[in-house]
C-alpha cells in the first residue's frame, strides 16, 4: 500500500488477512504449526496484522475511526482463531478439516476362510474308513527311534535311518554331550501301529492320519512335509485277501467305482509279504502307498503272539489321494498359500 492509503484498500487488505488467518488456524495439527501461524499473523514485529496496521497512519482522518474499528475486529478474529486451535490441541482433538467419518457406511467385510483341502480329505478318509469299522488313532510327530525304526524291524544299519533321509532333532542333553539326539520328526505313520499295539490287545482295527517329514526335494508329487493314512488290522485269521478287499472298497468309495487299482510285490521291513499299491491315473500307474501282512517280528516286538494273530497294514499318501480325486497336478499348489487355488475347494 502507498504512503497515503484509501479506506477501501485498507479494508480489503484486512479482509484478505482475516480469511488467510482463519484458514491457517483451522489447519493447525500440532504445536509447531500453531506457533508458525501465530508468528505469521499475530507476530508483534513482522506479523501480517502488524504490517497492515502500519498503514493506518496514511488513512484520511475522517476514515480513521472506521479503519481502526475494522482493524480491531480482525485482530480479535485472528486471536479467536489462535485460541480455538490452541484449545483443540490441548484437549487432544485436532481441528477437523478432512472428511467426517460416516458411521452409517457398511464396514470392510471379513473374508470368510474355509477348511484346507487336505483337512477336508482327512475328514473324508476317516469317514469312509470309519464305516468299515476303523477307529482313528494318533501318535506324536516327534518320535523316538524305537517307534520309528526298531519296533518296525528296521535295524541300526538300515539305509532308512540315514541322517540324510530323516529330520533328526538334537536334544539339549545329547547336544551338550556332542551326540546326535536320536529323536526325529516321524518319517512315516507306521509309528502309530506300534503305539496302538503297545497299548492294546488284539483285535485292533485302526487308522491314523497325520503329518510325516522327509528331506525330499519338492516336485509335482513330493513335498518334505506330507500326510499319510496308516491302516492296521490285527485279529485271528487275517489274510492278504482282507487287505486287498479293504483297499479296494476304500478306493471305490473315495475315487469311484471305475478306479483301477494294482498291487505290486515290494519290500518293507515291517510287512511280509509286502506290496506297493498303485492307482491308474492319466494313462499311468501312480504309487499311492505301501502295504502288507504285519511281519511276525513286529507282532513279537509289541508282545503279540504271531501264532495266535495275524494282521495287515497299509500306508497311503494323503496328498496323492486328494490330488487324484480333485485332478490336482502339482502337490506344491496345496501348500503355496495361494487363495486363488485354495478357494476352489
Ligand atoms: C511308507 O511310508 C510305509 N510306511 C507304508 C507302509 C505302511 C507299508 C504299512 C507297509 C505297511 P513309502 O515310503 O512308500 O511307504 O510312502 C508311502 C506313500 O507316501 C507313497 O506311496 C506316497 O504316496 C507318499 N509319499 C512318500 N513320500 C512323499 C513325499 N515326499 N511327498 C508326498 N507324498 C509322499
Amino acid at each position: 500500500m502507498p504512503a497515503t492509503t484509501s479506506l477501501n484498500d485498507f479494508l480489503a487488505a484486512l479482509d484478505g488477512l482475516a480469511e488467510r488467518g482463519a484458514a491457517a488456524f483451522a489447519e493447525v495439527r500440532d504445536a509447531e504449526t500453531l506457533e508458525a501461524a501465530r508468528v505469521e499473523f499475530l507476530g508483534a514485529k513482522s506479523g501480517a496484522l502488524r504490517d497492515v496496521q502500519k498503514h493506518l497512519g496514511g488513512i484520511d482522518k475522517a476514515d480513521k475511526p472506521a479503519a481502526g474499528k475494522r482493524l480491531n475486529e480482525v485482530k480479535q478474529l485472528l486471536q479467536a482463531g489462535f485460541d480455538a486451535a490452541a484449545a483443540a490441541l490441548k484437549s487432544g482433538e485436532a481441528v477437523a478439516t478432512g472428511p467426517v467419518p460416516d458411521p452409517t457406511l457398511p464396514g470392510t467385510p471379513l473374508e470368510l476362510g474355509h477348511i484346507h483341502p487336505i483337512t477336508q480329505t482327512i475328514e473324508h478318509l476317516k469317514e469312509i474308513m470309519g464305516r468299515m469299522g476303523f477307529e482313528a488313532a494318533e501318535g506324536p510327530e516327534v518320535e523316538d527311534p524305537w517307534h520309528n525304526f526298531v519296533a518296525l524291524n528296521i535295524p541300526e544299519d538300515h539305509p532308512a535311518r540315514d541322517p540324510l533321509d530323516n529330520f533328526y532333532l538334537a536334544t539339549a542333553a545329547a547336544q551338550s554331550a556332542g551326540e546326535e539326539g536320536g529323536l526325529l520328526l516321524r518319517s512315516q505313520t507306521s509309528t502309530v501301529q506300534i503305539r496302538v499295539m503297545e497299548a492294546r490287545q488284539p483285535p485292533v482295527r485302526v487308522i491314523s492320519l497325520g503329518r510325516v517329514y522327509r528331506p525330499d526335494a519338492p516336485d509335482a508329487t513330493h513335498y518334505p512335509m506330507f500326510h499319510q493314512m496308516e491302516g492296521l488290522l490285527v485279529d485271528r485269521g487275517i489274510t492278504m485277501a482282507n487287505l486287498k478287499t479293504v483297499l479296494r472298497v476304500f478306493a471305490n468309495n473315495y475315487l469311484g467305482e471305475d478306479v483301477r487299482i494294482r498291487f505290486r510285490p515290494s519290500f518293507f521291513p515291517f510287512t511280509e509279504p509286502s506290496v506297493e499299491v498303485d492307482f491308474w491315473w492319466n494313462d499311468a500307474w501312480i504309487e499311492f502307498g505301501g502295504a502288507g501282512m504285519v511281519d511276525p517280528a513286529v507282532l513279537e516286538s509289541v508282545g503279540y503272539d504271531p501264532e495266535q494273530v495275524t494282521g495287515f497294514a497299509f500306508g497311503l499318501g494323503v496328498e496323492r489321494l486328494c490330488m487324484r480325486r480333485h485332478g490336482i497336478t502339482d502337490i506344491r499348489d496345496l501348500y503355496s498359500g495361494d487363495m486363488r487355488f485354495l478357494a476352489q475347494f
